[in-house]
Formats: structure tokens, sequence, C-alpha cells
């Protein structure tokens, strides 16, 4: 009996784990995604430092979201003009934390920062309770849109 319902806890947690390790694209896009580790192996690996709570730099690595946000087919680039301009990325977390920018912010053609989303800080996996991915916004003042365990990437249009 505790063997079989051992099995079941770790079957349980396995498959929670397997499962919280995608982040899902979706709204305003052409291709809804489901970012998985063997997804983000075929793309661009960039590094991004922020500072943590505390004021002590961290290096972390991902993927420039401008490039998460290109392969959705989101309006980036030339097309980020108009009525595009509008348009914004939520970012939903496991905890309910949510985190909004416009997609301007996130766009080459308007800003030299890159947001990254990260699934490696100091050369190690994010920590337990910050994983599987977080959200990187190097050069602001406050830490509190750098979110983490991220689940879920939405576009959507402010009017
Ligand atoms: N998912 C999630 N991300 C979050 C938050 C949160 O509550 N949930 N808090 C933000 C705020 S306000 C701060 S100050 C930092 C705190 O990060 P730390 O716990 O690593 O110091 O995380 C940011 N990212
Ligand atoms: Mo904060």
């Amino acid at each position: 009996m505790i063997i079989k319902y051992g099995c079941l806890a770790v079957l349980a947690c396995f498959a929670s784990h397997t499962l919280q390790a995608q982040v899902k694209v979706q709204g305003e896009v052409k291709h809804a995604l489901q970012l998985t580790p063997a997804y983000l192996v075929k793309m661009t690996r960039v590094t991004a430092s922020a500072n943590d709570h505390d004021g002590k730099a961290h290096s972390y690595s991902g993927i420039a979201v401008s490039e998460i946000l290109d392969s959705a087919g989101v309006t980036t680039g030339t097309q980020l003009r108009g009525k595009n301009l509008a348009k914004y990325m939520l970012v939903k977390c496991a905890d309910g934390y949510e985190v909004v920018f416009s997609l301007a912010e996130l766009d080459n053609n308007f800003t030299d920062r890159v947001v990254i989303l990260a699934d490696s800080v100091d050369g190690k996996p994010l920590p337990e309770g910050k994983g599987p991915y977080k959200l990187i916004v190097p050069g602001e003042k406050k830490p509190a849109r750098s979110c983490f365990q991220v689940t879920d990437i939405i576009i959507g249009a402010a009017k």
C-alpha cells in the first residue's frame, strides 16, 4: 500500500514538473507556441545581467523575448507601427503574478535593451521556486517585472 502510493506520488511529482517545463505563447500571434527545452534549444542563446533583490549582480542566460515573439509571428520590427503600437505582452506566472510590457518595449527597432526568458543563472539551472523559466528585464530600478516561474506569454491589444 505504502509503496503503491509512494510510486503514485513520485509519478505525480514527475508529471507536474514535466508539465511545468513549458511556457505557452498565445493570443495575437500567427502561430501559438509551447516553449519546451526541446524547442528552446534550437534558438539563439543570449545572456543578461540583473541584480537580485539585495543588489547582487547575476548572469542569466536564455532566449531573447524578441526572438520568441518573431517565432510566434507577432507584429515586430517594421510591422510594429500604427494600431500595432497598442499591443502588449502579458506574462503570467505559476503563483498568479502577472506583468505587462508594450510590444515596443521589447522591440530592437525601439530599444537596445534585451529582455530574456532565462532558464539558467550563473551557469546553473534556475533554483527550485524560481524556475524553470524566469523573465529577466535588465536596467530597471526595481526587479518587479523580472518574474519567475513563467507559465504563459499572452499577446493582446489594448483596444
Ligand atoms: N512570479 C513572481 N515573480 C516575481 C514576484 C512574484 O511575487 N512572483 N515578485 C517580484 C518582485 S516585486 C521582486 S522584488 C522580485 C523578488 O525576487 P527575489 O525573490 O528573487 O528576491 O521578484 C519579482 N518577480
Ligand atoms: Mo519587489
